[in-house]
This record gives structure tokens, sequence and C-alpha cells, in this order.
């Protein structure tokens, strides 16, 4: 059963005069896992309006960590790198961080380091004609893939725009060769400016479910999370277990993708999202 569906039956047919246990059980069915489950069980107790008080909850929870991704105008290039497994929506939110960016005024540049499927680069390069961006590309003149740290490289030390944008890989032939080459990104970034990136931005797929909370443990474990951005909240998915990461991590959430295109971003809202959960 869907997380919405769950917590719509624990929101259906609770009543005040189940147990403590018996409201833990609901909600560790409904995906909030074991631990969020017991601390909500114990907080929310069997009295009073169930539905409000898990509301409470979930906002208190989600309220805090909503946030603006911001320039720094101190940092130039502001460096973002975008990560996150393979489908999650990274190349299309450079796209979308860009389109937010410029209609702040600022310009961007583009970095396609996914460099080890061709169609990955030619996915951004219509990006970044379309949006009309400088992009630094994952392929020398023979049509050799570049080493993506070297491009990162490259691209820190050429780029003059306000913010740089840097599109990552998703999967390579192995997970420590995807974090490996991470952290070689981070580091030559690095040379150049201490610093940087000074974004790092893990993207989620609102559709992964509970999986949603060992991307961020893995991911963290390869070098700070410094926000997160939730995708596909346009479709069935409720992404209910941003809950459970939010609580588990409490990394700010810069926005949501509602869709495909460039405009298609948006800052994450508590009501929308509760109002999602309950209707
Ligand atoms: N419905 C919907 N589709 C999205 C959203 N973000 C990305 N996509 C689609 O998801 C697919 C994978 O996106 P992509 O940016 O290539 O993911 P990447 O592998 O992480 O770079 C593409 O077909 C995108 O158009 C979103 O917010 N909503
Ligand atoms: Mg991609």
């Amino acid at each position: 059963m869907s997380f919405f569906k769950k917590l719509k039956s624990i929101f259906a047919n609770f009543t005040s005069s189940k147990s403590n246990e018996e409201l833990e059980e609901i909600l560790i069915e409904a995906d909030f896992g074991v631990k969020l489950a017991a601390e909500l069980a114990k907080e929310i107790g069997v009295k009073g309006n169930i539905n409000e008080a898990l509301k409470n909850k979930i906002e208190a929870i989600l309220s805090p960590l909503i946030s603006d991704i911001k320039v720094n105008s101190e940092k130039h290039p502001f460096v973002i790198v975008l990560e996150g497994v393979n489908g999650s929506g990274k190349t299309t939110t450079v796209a979308k961080l860009a389109y937010y960016f410029m209609r702040k005024g600022f310009s961007v540049d583009m970095v396609a380091c996914d460099t080890f499927r061709v169609a990955a680069a030619e996915q951004l390069e219509v990006w970044a004609k379309r949006l009309n961006c400088k992009l630094y590309k994952g392929a020398d003149n023979s049509g050799k893939p570049r080493e993506p740290a070297s491009l990162a490289y490259e691209a820190l030390s050429n780029s003059k725009s306000d913010v740089l944008i840097i599109d990552t890989a998703g999967r390579l032939q192995n997970n420590a060769n995807l974090m490996n080459e991470l952290a070689k990104i981070h580091r030559v970034l690095k040379k150049i400016d201490d610093t940087a990136p000074h974004e790092t931005v893990l993207i989620l797929d609102a559709t992964t479910g509970q999986n949603m909370v060992e991307q961020v443990r893995e991911f963290q474990k390869v070098h700070p999370i410094t926000g997160l951005i939730l995708n596909k909240l346009d479709g069935n998915a409720k992404g209910g277990a941003l809950v459970r990461v939010a609580n588990e991590f409490k990394l700010p959430i810069y926005g949501v993708g509602i869709g495909e295109s460039e405009k298609d971003f948006e800052a994450f809202s508590v009501d929308k999202f509760l109002k999602d959960l309950v209707e």
C-alpha cells in the first residue's frame, strides 16, 4: 500500500480508544520507520484529535527545514553540485535551478560531469541552448569522454558566471566508483576554492519511498549534503518518506520538482503536502 493510502487509513480508522502500541504499529505500517513511529506515538499519545496531532507533528518536523537556495555573491562563481541516483532528476534540476537563478538576475554556467553516457551530455546541451547558458561539456573534440573531475576543474577555473551548476552521474559500474568520482570532483574544486562546492544538493525522487533514507545516508558518507530537492511530486507520489528523511537528517529542503520543464520547480509547501496526505 502506498504511503498515502496507509496514512489515509490511519486517519480513517484511528479512534482514540486504541492504545499507544497500536498507534505505533500503524505508523510503522505507514512507512514512518520504527524510530520515528515510536517517537510520534509517544508524543501524540492516544488522547485528543489524532489527525491534528499527527499533522502538527509532521509540520513541526518539516517547517524548520524549508529554505531557499541562496547565492552567496562573495563566492564567484557560486558552485552547486547536484548528486543523486540515476533518474532522480539531476539533469532536469540543473535546468530548473538555472532558470530560477537567472530570473533573479544571476548568470549561470552548466557543467556536464555525467560524462559516461553521451546522451547525458546531449540532454544538458539541449537545456543549455534553450536557456542560453554556457556549457562545459563532457566530451573532447574527438568525442572521447572527459574525466569528470578534470572537466569540473576546467569549468571552475574558467567560468565567469555568478553561479556554476555541476551535473553528475547517477550510476557507474558500481557504487564505490560513483562515490570515488564524486569525492574526486569535490577535491579538485577545493584546489581552486577551498570553500567549494558551496552547495551539494541531493536530488531525490518522491516515488522511491523508503529507499530515500538509504540514499541520503550513502551520499552523506562521501561528503556533507547541504540540502535536498524532492522531484516528481506532480505524480501519484506523496513523498511521505521525506518526513522520515527530514526527521533523521535535518537537511534543508530547497524545493520540489513538479514536472519536466525548467519552470516546474517551487518551494516546498507543508500545507500542500499535508493536504495531499489527508484529502
Ligand atoms: N513528472 C516529473 N518528471 C520529472 C521531474 N524531474 C525530472 N523528471 C523526469 O525524470 C526523468 C529523469 O530525469 P533526469 O533529469 O534525466 O534524471 P537524472 O538521471 O538524475 O539526471 C526525465 O524523463 C525527466 O523529464 C519532475 O519533477 N516531475
Ligand atoms: Mg542526468
